[in-house]
Formats: structure tokens, C-alpha cells, sequence
């Protein structure tokens, strides 16, 4: 069987991948920041095809991130399975800390998770991006990230960490310490440890995940080391190459079909003129990894290879499938499905809000197209591509206009028209497109188009500069999201458009 790597792997905001091989399956989770479910876990019978089975966060309580600051919240998972059960680590930054979860079904449910405590068992080990591996006797070592995110310390990085932990207690059972750190980047950081052919080899990422990013390895006997490091570090980094797929770094190894080996990692599609800006923020990759006659691994560059283009008709006469998420909150809160609609009631906050009334969908092509049939006879709302609260673009209705609005670092600008009492449904569209050709001089990524239908007339309101929307403008861990939003009253959303593709 020839595998064919599709690159994106998992298209959107998907970032920090880590994956796993049971038998013939392998599963992948990523970061999800602030969002809610948490954790997506794709699965794959193939490494072509992944699907959404669940997420590690379903439950309230399980992560912190109702009242986390933006950016905080799920970042970078490590997913093993050992002895029939699934273990996933996780930093839940500026939330409840570094945390274990487990599951016998990857698709969930998985257990209320666990802080991992320092060695006098009082507070979280203090750091992010834990990794969880097994020594040959069965003792626990997580390895880590030394960034301190909380106290007087914040901002200070210790180099990654390691510490042997007993699951039962959930305690370290001696004190951290430092192990190889990589070859001097910024952010030493997504530890991954691995036995292999008789020695132990540490992953990390280092050089921040902006475009410095990359991969380096070293080896040693034992899990703590003393490590060597590699003679051809960084083994993976776009940094200074003209590569459509840039940032790529932070990656974790498995065996893939065939038993070859393969780094899935996270990259971002730059484009503009001076590949400026990345619309879709950080996805998940995939490339080929081969060991060398003299024991090191060798990774390939990312090849940009998209899957086709996609296009969706989403109907509200069944409940919300797995891909809906909501900010701060589980998309069951802030929405419900009832008679073929998705009905949000505002509470009063708008998109500025951080608990926004908000559902939706990551935005998986770089040129993409939304419509949705919505009912505002009884309150204001409409769809928004969201960054965050500071950063989104949107389409309201209600009071008897449309209104077009560019929220951009606290700089608004809103472009209304007056429809008086129209029939509903309405028709609200976002679309991202290419910008017009400039002979590769166009100095963004691309473009929205933000329109209305009103009684089967067509209204263009806007159009705007798509790099404000991009993960270097909002300065973002996460990426875009289209969804659909109340401010007050209640919304009805009766049909959902969606369709795109990455030519
Ligand atoms: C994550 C760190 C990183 O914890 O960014 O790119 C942080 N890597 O490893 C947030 O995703």
C-alpha cells in the first residue's frame, strides 16, 4: 500500500500535533487554546483519511479555560497508549496546569484529568508541553518545557525538564531536573521521548513557533540522559527557505503504514508577497523520516500537498457533529438545535466580548465561502471569522439594516445598510478569496468578501484585508474560526454553506 501524504495532514487550526500507532490505527490530538470541546483526536486506518472521533475535553471542569486569558487554556498534548489505555498530557496554561488524562476508547469519555504535582505533591509541575513516556522497568518519566507562565517568575524558561512521576499519586517522586535543551533556539520546547533499537532519543522544538521554528534530537542510553546531540540539528526548519509551508516545527514520530517512519509536526501556508501572513494559523503536517546507517533520524522538508477542495451543506435537523466549538464554553451552552435551527440567545456580548455567544467551525482552505439562511426577526447576530475577541470580521443583522464590521485591534469599522422589516430568512455571506493578480506582488493573503442577501437581492457591504486575520497580525496560537453569533435576542440559524479549496 502506497501512502499518500496529504499536506495539510489536518487542515485549519490544528497545531501541536501528537500521534499514535494501536495495532494498524493511528490517532492524533492537537491544541485547542480557549476553545471548547478540547483536544480533538483524529483517527486514521490509512494516514490518508482522518476522522474527528472526540475530543479529551467534554465535561466542564475537565479543563480550566472558562476564565482563561486568550491564548491560555490547551496547549500542546502528548497522546500515548500503553497496556490497553490511552494516556494524553497536556498543559492547561494559565488554567489548571500540566494534567494527565486516560481512556480505554480514544473517542472518549476520558477521565477528569489529573495535575501532575511536584515532589512535595502541593503544586503543578510548573512548565508546558509535557511529554509521557515509559522507562524499561514501567517508572514514568514525564519530560517538559521549563517555561513559567504564573508567579513572579512568569516568563522565565528553565530549559526542558524531566521528573519521574507515579501515576497513582500523580506526584514526582523526586525532584526535576534539566536535560539537553537543544542547540541554543529560543523556546526549547514539545518534548518527545522514545526508545529505539537500544537507546533513548529526545525530540524537541526550538527557535519559537514563528518562522525560527524547527526540530532537533539527541540521544543518550538512558531516559535522563546524559545526551548527545546530533551532528545535522536542526533536523527539520523553513527558516530562510522559500517554502510554501513555513514555522514548521514542534513534531512527534511514529511508525506509519508500511513501517516507515513519519513526523507529523506543525506548519503554517504564508502567502503575499513576502509570504507575510497565514490566514488559517497553525495546521497539522506530515513528512518522511529515515534512520541512517549511524543511528540519528533524518526528516524531509514539508512538501505542501492539499487535499481537493471541499464543499458542505450542514442541516440543524440533527444535533451539531464534533467539528462546532465555542469559546471559554461548550458549544451546548452558548446554542441548541430544535426544529431544523441552530437558535442562539445573546446575553448581551458581542464578539468583543471574551464569552462571546458564538458557535463555529475552523476555516479549513485558504480561498473559502460561507453562506447561511438566518432568522433575525427576533434579535441581532449574524457570522464572524473570529481570531479572538480584538480580532474578527463579520455580517450582523437585525434592527432593520446589515451591517459589515472589521474589529482589528481595538480599530472598528462597520459599513451598514438599511433593509427595514425584509422577509426572513436572510441570506449572510463570508467569503476569503485570492487577492487580484499583482504578478506575486499582492501584499496579502487574501481577501474578504462580506455580503448580504435581502429578499433574492444580493448586497455587497465590504471588502477587507484578510491579513488582519492572520496568525502573525493577531499575533495568535490559534486560527480562524467562521461561526454564527447572537448579541441580543434569539437567532436561527436554518442552513449552512460552506465550501473551499487550497489551489
Ligand atoms: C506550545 C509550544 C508551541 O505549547 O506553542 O509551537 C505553544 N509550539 O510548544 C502553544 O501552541
Amino acid at each position: 500500500m502506497m501512502t499518500t501524504l496529504y499536506n495539510p495532514l489536518v487542515n485549519g487550526f490544528h497545531p501541536d500535533p501528537s500521534v499514535v500507532r494501536v495495532d494498524d490505527v493511528w490517532y492524533l490530538a492537537t491544541s485547542t487554546f480557549e476553545y471548547l470541546p478540547g483536544i480533538p483526536i483524529h483517527r486514521s486506518h490509512d494516514f490518508e483519511t482522518w476522522e474527528l472521533i472526540g475530543h479529551v475535553a467534554t465535561r466542564p471542569g475537565q479543563l480550566g479555560v472558562e476564565d482563561v486569558p486568550t491564548a491560555g487554556g490547551a496547549w500542546a498534548p502528548t497522546l500515548r497508549h500503553r497496556d490497553g489505555v490511552f494516556h494524553l498530557v497536556v498543559s492547561d496554561a494559565m488554567g489548571r496546569g500540566m494534567l494527565h488524562f486516560t481512556a480505554t476508547d480514544a473517542a472518549g469519555p476520558w477521565s477528569d484529568g489529573a495535575s501532575i504535582l511536584d515532589v512535595d505533591g502541593i503544586r503543578p509541575l510548573d512548565g508546558i508541553d509535557p511529554d509521557i513516556a515509559w522507562d524499561h522497568d514501567g517508572t514514568v518519566v514525564i519530560t517538559y518545557s521549563g517555561l513559567i507562565l504564573d508567579g513572579p517568575e512568569r516568563g522565565r524558561h528553565l530549559g526542558i525538564q524531566q521528573a519521574r512521576v507515579d501515576l497513582d499519586t500523580h506526584r514526582a517522586t523526586e525532584p526535576v531536573r534539566s536535560i539537553w535543551s537543544g542547540t541554543g533556539g529560543q523556546f526549547p520546547e514539545a518534548p518527545h521521548l522514545y526508545a529505539h533499537e537500544g537507546r533513548w532519543y529526545v525530540l524537541i522544538a526550538e527557535g519559537g513557533t514563528e518562522r525560527g521554528h524547527g526540530i532537533s534530537i539527541a540521544r543518550g542510553d538512558r531516559p535522563d540522559g546524559p545526551f548527545e546531540t546530533a551532528p545535522h540539528n536542526p533536523l527539520v526548519s523553513a527558516r530562510s527557505t522559500i517554502r510554501p509551508v513555513q514555522n514548521t516545527g514542534h513534531g512527534d514520530l511514529v511508525v506509519g503504514p508500511d513501517g516507515h517512519w513519519l513526523c507529523v509536526l506543525l506548519g503554517v501556508r504564508p502567502r503575499s508577497m513576502t509570504r507575510a501572513f497565514s490566514a488559517l494559523g497553525r495546521e497539522t503536517f506530515v513528512t518522511p523520516v529515515r534512520w541512517r546507517d549511524d543511528g540519528w533520524p533524518e526528516i524531509d522538508p514539508v512538501q505542501l500537498s492539499p487535499r481537493p477542495g471541499t464543499a458542505r451543506e450542514i442541516s440543524f435537523d440533527v444535533p451539531l457533529d464534533r467539528e462546532w466549538i465555542a469559546v471559554r464554553a461548550l458549544p451546548g451552552q452558548v446554542a441548541r438545535v430544535a426544529d431544523g435551527r441552530l437558535v442562539l440567545r445573546g446575553t448581551g456580548a458581542t464578539l468583543d466580548d471574551p464569552r462571546p455567544v458564538f458557535v463555529g467551525r475552523r476555516q479549513e482552505h485558504l480561498t473559502n465561502e460561507v453562506t447561511v439562511d438566518i432568522d433575525v426577526s427576533s434579535g441581532t447576530g449574524g457570522i464572524a471569522v473570529r481570531y479572538d475577541e480584538r480580532f474578527h470580521v463579520e455580517v450582523e443583522a437585525g434592527d432593520g439594516a446589515v451591517r459589515a464590521r472589521a474589529v482589528v485591534a481595538g480599530l472598528v469599522q462597520e459599513w451598514r445598510h438599511e433593509i427595514g422589516s425584509a422577509p426572513m430568512p436572510l441570506q449572510l455571506h463570508i467569503a476569503s478569496r485570492r487577492p487580484e493578480d499583482a504578478g506575486g506582488l499582492a501584499r496579502t493573503s487574501d481577501v474578504f468578501h462580506l455580503a448580504a442577501t435581502v429578499g433574492g437581492e444580493r448586497i455587497e457591504l465590504a471588502e477587507v484585508d484578510g491579513r488582519f486575520l492572520s496568525s502573525e497580525t493577531a499575533e495568535s496560537f490559534t486560527g480562524r474560526v467562521i461561526g454564527a453569533y447572537a448579541v441580543t435576542g434569539e437567532v436561527a440559524v436554518t442552513r449552512w454553506r460552506v465550501s473551499g479549496s487550497d489551489e
